[in-house]
């Protein structure tokens, strides 16, 4: 691949003035009384028909409230927002991180070793490659014993000091695959500034055996540096002596002189890229702590699963491309039915920290209100993406989805095989996801409640009327390779979606927003004298009665 790096002409966008939209209001009006129920009676091949399976994954999106004609428009609405060329600008590392001006490459992250991929005139695929076998020589150190501490002692525990885009993908990913981990080995995450998290990860374990893993693609956010130094207080107070930092200390980061700053070796360092935003980097050196849990093999198995739902967006033809309809539908919801949160609920307890970790793909890279040409918007975008494991789930707050006043998309994840093989389990797990897309989208209507003698007074109460929408998610078994092809299925519904509200996907300024604002604070909590506050009235009294309970 190559690339001519010019940073994409911005122009004014009305989006709801696009021929598709329009058509997409109108065909709304149509279809917005029109129940799963009838869909389903009158086409009796839909449940099959409205389906695409890529890379393995099968996506079922027939208990939508969509016809054919939905998916046509919506395409067309792709087509005529120029969707096509945004993937090809994405793949040929153009600037689409306008505000940033930087490329979007977490692609290149798991690009095959000989693929090219050029930035600003350079390779960086070599790069990519060089990085991910450091990791590998790295990584077997620590797992075969041959990485010792400083005491002579091999490492038992690794703990990642990271935030955001720096923890919660290791995380998921540590979560997501313990299936694959290193059993003798504890694998902890730190990343509140909140004291308790070190406290809570490390009391139980013995510096001597314990390897920090400092990630921080700037090396200056506030909460992984200071965490950073308590550790390395936490781990001199053991061990005396300030060498031991470089055999219980490395980093990931894109910063060598802040790495060095702080002590740790930059033969120690792992880096990565400017192009890699923090939410999607857990495929990138930042996911070092999920190579030492899994081992380098598997941590490939997975960079292939993403790679092979990369080709699958980059080549399919919209109807049949799986991030594209997923994203196409939370649009349709979010935009026609003014859906504003989506549920995401995987069947698969390993899956509990997806749903966390989707909250920041979704809502960071899309809780945008400016267009790429800095237009307020006219349009809802990014909805609030929310879940949690079933079932678990149902016995809490399915009840709203159900029979709430709000329209709640959701989109259900479920795995053939289990990993856990233990009596009936896996059966009655995925029975419950079954039942409960059923239920969703055809209710129970009020004769089949009054058939079951239910009495008057009751029966509006047992109703459910249906016609919820839901996508069922389902692979064959949840492998290294599958967690990465349902990330990057995520991944690109999230760029679809961004791309058709021409906001950018890649920014976060929110974010850096609250990494100035604490700074200010900071030394107002800490000075020995009263200060001179300078804020609202309301932020002043919260300080001052601060101050004074603090002690
Ligand atoms: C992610 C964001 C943000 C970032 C954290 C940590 O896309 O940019 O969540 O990952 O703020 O930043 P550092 O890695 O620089 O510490």
């Amino acid at each position: 691949m190559t690339t001519t790096n010019v940073t994409p002409k911005t122009h004014f966008f009305a989006l709801k003035e696009l021929p598709a939209w329009k058509t997409l209001e109108e065909h709304y009006q149509k279809i917005r009384n029109l129940h799963m129920r009838s869909l389903f009676t009158e086409d009796p091949q839909r449940g099959e028909r409205l389906s695409a399976e890529g890379a393995g994954i099968y996506l079922d999106y027939s208990k939508n409230r969509i016809t054919d004609e939905t998916i046509q428009l919506l395409v067309k609405l792709a087509g005529e927002c120029g969707f096509r060329e945004r993937i090809d600008s994405l793949f040929l590392g153009k600037k689409i991180n306008v505000t940033e001006v930087r490329a979007v490459l977490h692609i290149a992250l798991r690009a095959p070793k000989g693929e090219k991929i050029i930035v600003d005139g350079l390779d960086v695929a070599p790069e990519v490659h060089a990085v991910l076998d450091r990791m590998a020589v790295f990584a077997e150190q620590v797992r075969s014993g041959q990485w010792r501490g400083y005491s002579g002692h091999p490492i038992r525990n690794v703990i990642n000091i990271g935030i955001g885009g720096s923890d919660l993908g290791p995380v998921m990913a540590y979560e997501a695959l313990k299936h694959y981990s290193k059993r003798d080995m504890t694998f902890r995450f730190v990343s509140n500034v909140d004291g308790t998290d070190f406290e809570e990860a490390t009391r139980d374990l013995n510096p001597e055996e314990t390897l920090f893993i400092i990630s921080s693609k700037t090396f200056t956010t506030i909460e992984t540096m200071t965490n950073a130094h308590t550790a390395r207080e936490w781990t001199l107070k053991a061990l005396h002596h300030k060498e031991s930092i470089a055999r219980h200390f490395v980093s990931v980061s894109t910063n060598a002189q802040e790495v060095s700053k702080f002590g740790i070796d930059t033969a120690n360092m792992f880096g990565f890229w400017d192009w890699v935003g923090g939410r999607y980097s857990m495929d990138s050196a930042i996911g070092l702590s999920t190579m030492i849990a899994i081992g380098p093999d598997n941590f490939h198995s997975m960079l292939s699963g993403f790679h092979e739902m990369d080709e699958h967006f980059r080549t399919a033809p919209f109807e049949k491309n799986l991030p594209v309809l997923l994203g196409l539908i939370s649009l349709w919801y979010n935009n026609f039915f003014g859906a504003q949160t989506v549920a995401v609920l995987p069947y698969n307890q390993y899956l509990k920290r997806f749903p966390a970790y989707l909250q920041q793909l979704t809502m960071e890279s899309n809780g945008k209100h400016v267009t790429l040409d800095g237009v307020n918007v006219d349009y809802d975008t990014g909805p609030v993406y929310w879940g949690e494991p079933g079932t678990n789930g149902q016995h809490s707050f399915y009840q709203l989805i159900h029979q709430g006043t709000r329209l709640i998309p959701c989109d259900f994840i479920g795995f053939c095989q289990t990993l856990n093989p233990i009596g009936s389990h896996h059966d009655l797990l995925m029975a419950n996801l079954f039942a409960q897309t059923e239920a969703l989208a055809f209710g129970k209507t009020e004769d089949e409640v009054r058939a079951e003698g239910t009495p008057d007074w009751l029966v509006p109460h047992r109703v459910f009327e249906g016609n919820r929408p839901s996508n069922t998610i389902l692979a064959e078994r949840l492998t290294p390779e599958t967690l990465g092809k349902l990330v990057a299925l995520y991944e690109h519904s999230v760029f679809t979606q961004g791309a058709i509200w021409r906001i950018d996907s890649f920014d976060q300024w929110g974010v850096e927003l609250g990494k100035m604002l604490a700074k200010r604070i900071i030394p107002e909590l800490e000075s020995g004298t009263e200060p001179q506050l300078k804020h609202d009235s309301s932020t002043n009294a919260l300080i001052r009665r601060y101050r004074r309970l603090k002690s």
